[in-house]
């Protein structure tokens, strides 16, 4: 189920767009992702009512197509809409707190590497968040690539953890990342920043379900 959810995990925010946030959630809708993440971060975010305005606007648009709506690194703010759940990094609120929190909310942890996997596990999370897999561009301080081999190694050991993998994936790379070990991909910029939203989010959707079906 879980596994099924992340195929294509679209990851967004205000700054990430060029247009109306809501006009590209709706595209990226229409194109098939599977699950989706508010993450209003970065500079010129928005905050307070502004940021809590959107939320609920976005979260509205998820819930009429039955998309999960996950909110990153804001606690309050998912308790309050009553997203599907939240996502933290590893600088975040801690794991075991947020999932004491939330109840039986999704919970995903962002991980670079086994040691963490492990953790973000035994903090009884839903899923992991790996990457960045390959160079980003939007997100400023993001550490060093790590490879398609780290999700080989983190496959390896850990064979039932649900792996979402994000940083650079786009849709030149996103098959190899499905046959890596990933169960989904999780972008911003390769639905973002595309000219045709619905069309290329389409065609990214196509590769990463043709790959987990060879899988
Ligand atoms: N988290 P794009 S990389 C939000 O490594 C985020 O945990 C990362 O954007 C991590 O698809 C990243 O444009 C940015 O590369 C992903």
């Amino acid at each position: 189920m879980m596994k099924q959810k992340l195929s294509l995990y679209f990851v967004m925010g205000s700054v990430d767009c060029t247009k109306d946030p809501l006009a590209v959630l709706d595209e990226a809708i229409e194109g098939g992702i599977t699950m989706f993440q508010f993450r209003e971060k970065g500079k010129g975010a928005l905050t307070g009512v502004e940021k809590y305005r959107l939320a609920e606007k976005l979260f509205e648009r998820c819930l009429a197509h039955n998309i999960p709506f996950i909110v990153n690194d804001d606690v309050d703010l998912a308790l309050a809409l009553q997203a599907d759940g939240v996502h933290v990094g590893q600088e975040d609120e801690a794991a075991e707190r947020v999932r004491d929190r939330i109840g039986d909310r999704y919970l995903g942890v962002s991980v670079h590497n086994l040691n963490e996997v492990k953790q973000a596990l035994s903090a009884r999370a839903d899923y992991v968040g790996l990457g960045p897999i390959f160079p980003t561009v939007s997100k400023k301080d993001a550490k060093q690539a790590c490879g398609l081999a780290m999700i080989e190694h983190i496959r390896a050991h850990e064979k039932h953890v649900p792996i979402v993998a994000i940083g650079g994936i786009t849709q030149q790379t996103a098959k190899q990342v499905i046959e890596a070990g990933a169960d989904g991909i999780a972008v911003i910029s390769a639905i973002c920043r595309a000219e045709q939203i619905r069309e290329q989010t389409k065609r990214l959707y196509e590769i990463v379900m043709c790959a987990k079906q060879k899988g």
